[in-house]
């Protein structure tokens, strides 16, 4: 079970090994490149796949350290220092979700359009009821009566509760009713939808500062989890965004979407470096266990395992 899991995040993780770590591997075979040059690829290719400056910046002085002791164009000893330097970033924003001190327990799902946030939550809700936990969701997305629509079908499949308006409705007032509804109903978990906003919309990201004000007339103590969802597709895009949607909401987790489809998945070091934020899950996947709590140690090792040649 567990190895199928790690094969999973493995597959998931594909593009960016590609071009992140097999392609530094590859650079090691059979030329003999001077220390220089290694460091000079591993740079390259670390940028190339969206770690970003900081942080790239700080793997790189980790090697130029290292390589007084250690010959660098001795593969396994390179993928160690690589492995000690990318576990160094990744592990302060390693802080699972842990939904149990407060009933309910509420999260604010927010981020751009398309990010993932909807599919997020038929994930998570379905992973916190194999947990024991009763979950209800809270249509806040009333852009779009598909999107509504998106949520009612998947609960009824699913068999957990939503509590939905009409489309244009007040978003904050939805959330505020299906927050009394899980109290009535002594549920777990809220999960609360929000429609996907830019950060340059302002009047959109006021809108979710009200959401955060109505949910506080509820409970002082929540929202409990602000969740940013962020498609690692788009890059160093992300950062900018993430920093926006803090200045608005105070985003007190991450969950970073679709890792699967792009090769740029060494975002998760940039934003960890740069946002310090909680990363809680990962996306690898459109399957139901293809979102991930988010640890350190397997996503360095799914990284940095490469296939023998
Ligand atoms: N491959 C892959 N696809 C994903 C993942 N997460 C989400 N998706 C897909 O991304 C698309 C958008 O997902 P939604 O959940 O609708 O995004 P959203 O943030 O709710 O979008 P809006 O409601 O328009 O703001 C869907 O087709 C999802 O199946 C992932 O981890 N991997
Ligand atoms: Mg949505």
């Amino acid at each position: 079970m567990l190895s199928s899991l790690f094969t999973r995040l493995k597959n998931g993780l594909t593009k960016t090994r590609q071009h992140m770590t097999q392609a530094i591997a590859n650079s090691l075979l059979g030329e003999k490149f001077t220390d220089a040059q290694i460091l000079e690829e591993i740079e390259t290719q670390l940028l190339m796949a969206d770690v970003g400056v900081k942080a790239t910046e700080k793997i790189i002085d980790q090697l130029i350290q290292e390589r007084a002791r250690n010959n660098l164009r001795d593969a396994p000893h390179l993928f160690e220092i690589l492995n000690t330097a990318l576990l160094d970033i990744l592990k302060p924003c390693e802080h699972p979700l842990a939904v149990s001190s407060h009933h309910p327990y509420v999260i604010l799902m927010v981020g751009i359009n398309g990010a993932g946030k909807t599919t997020t939550i038929g994930k998570l809700a379905k992973r916190l009821q194999s947990e024991g936990k009763t979950v209800l969701l809270a249509a806040g997305d009333t852009f779009r009566a598909a999107a509504i629509e998106q949520l009612q079908v998947w609960g009824e499949r699913n068999h957990i509760p939503v509590i939905s308006g009409i489309p244009g409705g007040d978003s904050a007032a939805i959330i505020f009713d299906a927050l009394n509804a899980a109290k009535a109903r002594n549920i777990d978990v809220v999960i609360a939808d929000t429609a996907g906003r830019l950060h340059t919309q302002q009047h959109l990201m006021d809108e979710l500062a009200k959401i955060k004000r109505v949910i506080r007339k509820f409970d002082n103590s929540a929202p409990h989890e602000v969740m940013l969802v962020l498609d690692a597709g788009i890059g160093q895009n992300a950062l900018q965004q993430a920093k926006q949607f803090q200045a608005s909401v105070e985003v007190s987790g991450i969950t970073v979407t679709k890792l699967d489809g792009t090769a740029k998945g060494g975002i998760v070091f940039a934003m960890a470096e740069e946002l310090r934020l909680p990363i809680r899950f990962i996306g690898v996947g459109e399957a139901i266990d293809d979102l991930r709590p988010f640890e350190a140690n397997d996503f360095v090792r799914a990284l940095l395992t490469v296939p023998e040649e």
